[in-house]
Order: structure tokens, then C-alpha cells, then sequence
């Protein structure tokens, strides 16, 4: 464990990252103080203190908040070194670390490699960005052997001498331009994962990725050439049949790519235990997930794309003729690279939302096009376009606070919306 027996620590944020690591530097020796320049209502230790500028042995940053802003830097100046919470926990394990990152599909991906690793026999807990913070997991009394660990670009801002074990990188499309004034900040921000990796490191990405060429590169792909390919139903690792997508619960081509990224980096998988083990995974709710198949219908709830990637990649990924249901927030994203695609994979359009008059108008020269005000509404017109042997997509391609609390919320409204459904056919 690291040694911070009589040092200075402020943790910046009171939030889930922030307490963890304020425990774990504690438990590290040092005396802790957390600062959170939105006054946080729990306290912790001897705060959180709201203030700027106080001289610290080392600080600790939260991922949520801005590394250039004034309120880290007032203390990163005079201070000793700034370091992100990853930087701090990953200082305190002494396991595996296999580093997940991308725009989309990280979640799956995680819980993917976690699943996978415990089937080989060995301990694994999925962490990060996931939702449980690393400092969190460090903190166990029995750490796992492997973290499954999913990383943000905030959480790779701040890394110094973090070094996975395995890097998994599945692919980069525009995202968070509320926090950077450019993609490419956006994209440096995560490209960071690459900084301190060996020759011989494993680094799972994508076909045709624009990374640093670092590490020991393993290459995937639905669609194109690589060491992990995509054949009709199945998974081919270097040619040979590994799993059958049909053998899980996981739907669309980009799920196959995510299974691939995650059979890639585990060590010691044979297509055997990845089968057993893949067949009893079931997805995380809001990503491509099958609520039900009514009248030969099946109805996707994809809520947590709350991004144009996202939609992109679920439309593609589907195989048979598809009602898509979008909208929500106005979040200011151009839609209109959209069109080729929906042209060529939706028979027809739902537009619902804040945003809804602004797709209806872009898109209703491209497909049938109807626009409604709730997604309720949406999920009735769209059953009323679907024939047997169709798909209803629901994939916002933005997010959901104009008429929901976040797409946990907006998913679980749809579900609730296709039942309902039922009983009036
Ligand atoms: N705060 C300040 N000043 C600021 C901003 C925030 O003091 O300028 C304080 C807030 O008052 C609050 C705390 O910081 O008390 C919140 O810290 P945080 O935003 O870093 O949130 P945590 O609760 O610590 O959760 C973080 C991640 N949140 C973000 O990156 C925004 C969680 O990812 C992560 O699961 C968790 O650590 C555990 O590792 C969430 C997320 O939305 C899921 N991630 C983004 C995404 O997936 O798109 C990147």
C-alpha cells in the first residue's frame, strides 16, 4: 500500500469518487481534508470544507470536475503533485488491471471482461467510471486478482504513471463538448490510457483505430479485417469459429464488437468457458435491450444513447427492417449525417421530445416521418407502423432531461409504454 504517513491531502469533489479516495488516503496515513466547490451536503471526515488555494502535500481530483478550472488549479499551484483518484488507487493495488475506454459500449465491455475473467477462475470486480470507485474496491478486504476498469476521459486527465495491464479501446466519436473546446482535447484526454504502456502490454482496439502504436496490438471488427472477425452469427478468433452471438442475450453489431474487445483481452479463454460464461450474461438495461417481441415485433430500449454515436451504432447494428423512435433534449448536435444511414436501415421514423420538430424536419424527406409529443405516444405510433419481422428501435440520439430525470428513467418509461401496448392490440 502507499506510504502518505504524515502528508497533506485535499480531495476536491464530495462526491462517490472523492469520499473513496479521502478513506483510502486516510487509510494511506495522511491527513485528509475534502473541498467541494458546490458545498456537498454529506460530510465526511473533517468536511467537505468549501475554500481555494490551500497548500497540500498532494491533491486529488475528482473526475466530474474541470482540471483547468480555478477551482483545482488555486490549489495545484503551491502544492505538491495533482493526482486523479484512478492515479491514487492504482498506486494501492497490486492485482491486474485491464483499462477499458471508448465513447460507446465501455459498460458492456466491463461487465463483459468481468464475467469473463471469473470464469477463468480467477477475482474480478468491474469498477471506474462503472459506477464503484476504484479507491472503493482497493479498500476491500480481500481485493480481486483482475479490476475490470472502466475509464472516462475526466478519470484519464489525471493520470501520472497509471499503467493497465491491458487496454481495451473500442472506438471514439464526438462526445462531451461541454466540458472540452475540441474533439481533439476530447480525444488527447483519452489517448492518455496509451501514456505509460510496454512493448509487450496487450492493446485490444478497434481496426483502423487512430492510436498510438504502443503495445502488443490485437485488432477487432464486425466488418472489416482483424484478428477478431465477425461471421454471420459468429465470433471468429484468427479465422476460427470462438462464440455464437445467438448463444447470449446480446443483440447488434456493435455488442459484437464489444463482445470481441472483451474475449480479446482476457488471458487464458477458451472458447468453451466464453461460451458457458456468455450464455448466462445479461446486458445492462438501456443498451439495445430486448423488452419484448410482440406479434413478432421486437422492441429494443436503447435510452442511454443519449448521443448521435450511439444511435449510429445501434441503427447499423440492426438486421431486420426498423421503426426507429427518437428524440429528447436539444442539446444542439447536427443530425443531418444521420440521413444515409436511416435512409438505407428504417422504413420508418418516430420523432418525439423537444427536439422532434427539429428531426421531423430534417429527416421526413429521407423516411416516413411522424412526429409526437411523448414517448408514449411514439411507442403506439410505432407499433401502428411495424409489420411481423420488425424491429422497434427506441434510440434517443440525445438525452432525455426535457420531459425525464435521466435514461434510466426515460428506458423504464418505454418498457412500461410496451405492455401497455399489449393489451390495447
Ligand atoms: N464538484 C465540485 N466542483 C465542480 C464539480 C463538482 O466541487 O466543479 C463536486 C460536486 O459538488 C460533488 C462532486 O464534485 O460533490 C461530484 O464529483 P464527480 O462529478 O466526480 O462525481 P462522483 O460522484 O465522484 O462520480 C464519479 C464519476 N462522475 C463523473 O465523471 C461526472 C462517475 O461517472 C463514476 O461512476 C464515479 O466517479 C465512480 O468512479 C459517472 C459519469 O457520468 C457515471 N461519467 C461520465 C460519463 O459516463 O459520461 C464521464
Amino acid at each position: 500500500m502507499l506510504d502518505l504517513t504524515g502528508k497533506t491531502v485535499a480531495v476536491l469533489g464530495a462526491g462517490r469518487s472523492g469520499r473513496a479516495a479521502a478513506r483510502l488516503a486516510e487509510h494511506c496515513g495522511a491527513r485528509v481534508t475534502i473541498y467541494d466547490s458546490r458545498e456537498a451536503e454529506e460530510a465526511v471526515l473533517a468536511g467537505p470544507t468549501t475554500g481555494l488555494g490551500v497548500n497540500v502535500d498532494l491533491v486529488v481530483v475528482s473526475p466530474g470536475i474541470e482540471t483547468q478550472g480555478e477551482f483545482v488549479q488555486s490549489f495545484a499551484k503551491g502544492s505538491g503533485a495533482l493526482w486523479g483518484e484512478i492515479e491514487l488507487a492504482w498506486r494501492c493495488y497490486s492485482g491486474k488491471t485491464i483499462g477499458i475506454t471508448g465513447t460507446n459500449g465501455k459498460t458492456t465491455t466491463t461487465e463483459l471482461v468481468r464475467d469473463l475473467v471469473e470464469a477463468t477462475g480467477k477475482s474480478c470486480v468491474a469498477c471506474g467510471n462503472y459506477g464503484v470507485p476504484l479507491s472503493e474496491v482497493v479498500l476491500y478486504n480481500s481485493p480481486p486478482e483482475v479490476i475490470s476498469l472502466e475509464l472516462s476521459s475526466f478519470q484519464l486527465e489525471t493520470i501520472v504513471d497509471f499503467k493497465p495491464d491491458v487496454v481495451i479501446w473500442l472506438n471514439f466519436s464526438p462526445d462531451h463538448m461541454d466540458r472540452y473546446h475540441s474533439i481533439e482535447e476530447y480525444r488527447e484526454a483519452k489517448l492518455r490510457i496509451f501514456d505509460n504502456i510496454e512493448d509487450e502490454t496487450p492493446v485490444v482496439v478497434r481496426a483502423g483505430s487512430k492510436v498510438p502504436e504502443r503495445g502488443s496490438r490485437i485488432t477487432f471488427s464486425a466488418d472489416g479485417e482483424a484478428d477478431w472477425t465477425l461471421s454471420g452469427d459468429d465470433i471468429l478468433c484468427c479465422g476460427e469459429a470462438f462464440v455464437a452471438i445467438s448463444g447470449t442475450k446480446l443483440r447488434g453489431l456493435h455488442n459484437a464488437e464489444n463482445l470481441m474487445a472483451a474475449c480479446a483481452a482476457v488471458e487464458g479463454l477458451t472458447c468453451e468457458v466464453a461460451r458457458d460464461a456468455l450464455s448466462k450474461y445479461s446486458p445492462p438495461e438501456h443498451r439495445c435491450e430486448l423488452v419484448a417481441i410482440i406479434d413478432g415485433v421486437e422492441y429494443l430500449n436503447d435510452s442511454k444513447a443519449t448521443n448521435l454515436h450511439a444511435l449510429e451504432s445501434a441503427l447499423r447494428s440492426q438486421t431486420r427492417p426498423t421503426v426507429l423512435i427518437a428524440g429528447g433534449k436539444q442539446k444542439g448536435l447536427d443530425y443531418q449525417p444521420l440521413a444515409p444511414l436511416l435512409a438505407g436501415k428504417a422504413k420508418a421514423m418516430i420523432t418525439f421530445g423537444e427536439i422532434g420538430e427539429e428531426l421531423y424536419s430534417v429527416f421526413s424527406t429521407t423516411v416516413p416521418c411522424r412526429k409526437v409529443e411523448t414517448l408514449e405516444e411514439a411507442v403506439a405510433a410505432a407499433a401502428a407502423e411495424a409489420s411481423r419481422g420488425d424491429t422497434i428501435l427506441f434510440s434517443p440520439g440525445t438525452s432525455s432531461f426535457d420531459q425525464f430525470n435521466g435514461y434510466e428513467e426515460r428506458g423504464r418509461a418505454f418498457k412500461a409504454a410496451v405492455p401497455r401496448l399489449t393489451k390495447t392490440l
